[in-house]
């Protein structure tokens, strides 16, 4: 069952690697910024911070609009990649009346369902059989489109999780499971939890046709996405297990719970997903080092200008953390 092609460097077709570049600035800055938010005490959501992890976002670049994707609390690449903008988010964190939830679920939570972005649940692997379900309608439909379930490594303990899987892989539905595999879990590493890092070889026997990917190179992750895509529209329900490094703390709240981890950190520190691309635009796409140090300070800026909006439209709302 197991399908090992090549890990992929080269350009993908009708990408851009600039957009790349944007997604995941827009990623890092928004949630620096959000936790900034919280710490000013000017929000009450907490922010569970993808940095590092970044470059997963880059597959909902290789989705079709009518895609759906059920995302984790630590997937706002793949949110912002699906279209979801940061003054949605903004919306949602100081409950604006215009917030598509009316500012009512945590903003970590918040679905955005017109653009395919689902909701997702506080308990790990729980939106997997709703994702499922979900699937199972576009099969019967017909619709030509696929869900991507998304989940950190430790939903592999979550039972729903595997009911969601057996369902998946024995009804071949159009059914795409992504996992952030980061190897913690709060603040249990993956060896204290389970017998082998890789969670493919727990899915494959359900059904799946497995792909290990490089989470920090965003053109394995985008390619593999294409590979999943195609995969489960031809009725082999597909699982990307993406190894990555959570390179921050646990959330806004919690900070780093890990210990001891100053030498790996180290190691992925110099693999970030956003240093690796920018190295590639300078040298195959033709940028210029000023060229590239832009598309951070426009995303910047965009944020701050979205946070300056957001509180002009609910000015009771924002800045007051007590409502
Ligand atoms: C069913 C359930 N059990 C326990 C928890 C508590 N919990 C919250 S996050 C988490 C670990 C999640 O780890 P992982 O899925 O690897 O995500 P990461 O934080 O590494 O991105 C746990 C056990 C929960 N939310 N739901
Ligand atoms: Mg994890």
């Amino acid at each position: 069952m197991n399908t090992r092609p090549q890990r992929r460097n080269d350009v993908p077709p009708g990408a851009e690697p600039v957009e790349f570049l944007r997604l995941m600035w827009r990623t890092r800055l928004f949630e620096e910024f959000s936790m900034r938010l919280k710490k000013e005490g000017a929000v009450l959501g907490n922010t569970y911070p993808c940095l590092g992890q970044e470059a997963l976002g880059v597959a909902a670049l290789a989705l079709a609009a009518g895609d759906a994707v059920f995302p984790s609390y630590r997937s706002r690449a793949i949110v912002f990649g699906k279209g979801a903008t940061v003054e949605q988010h903004f919306r949602e964190m100081i409950g604006a009346p215009e917030a598509e939830q009316g500012g009512r679920e945590v903003f970590h939570h918040a679905a955005f369902p017109g653009i395919g972005v689902m909701p997702s649940s506080s308990m790990i692997g729980g939106w997997a059989p709703t994702a499922a379900g979900y699937a199972l309608t576009q099969q019967m439909e017909r619709s030509g489109t696929v869900t991507v379930c998304v989940i950190g490594d430790g939903s592999l303990g979550a039972g729903d999780l595997h009911e969601a899987l057996n369902i998946a892989g024995t009804w071949k539905l159009p059914f795409v499971l992504m996992v952030e595999n980061n190897g913690y879990q709060v603040s249990a590493a993956w060896s204290q939890v389970r017998a082998q890092k890789a969670l493919a070889p727990y899915v494959a026997p359900y059904g799946f046709v497995t792909r290990p990917v490089d989470g920090n190179n965003a053109f394995d992750v985008f390619h593999s996405m294409a590979w999943a895509r195609a995969e489960a529209l031809a009725g082999r329900p597909a699982m990307l297990d993406c190894e990555t490094y959570r390179m921050g703390g646990y959330s806004s709240h919690f900070g780093e719970p890990r210990s001891g981890i100053e030498g790996e950190l180290a190691a992925w520190r110099a693999r970030d997903p956003i240093a690796f691309v920018e190295d590639w635009l300078e040298r195959h796409g033709g940028m210029a080092r000023r060229e590239i140090a832009a598309v951070r300070a426009a995303e910047a800026q965009a944020i701050a200008a979205a946070w300056e909006k957001a509180k002009r439209e609910a000015p009771r709302r924002a800045g007051d953390a007590r409502r």
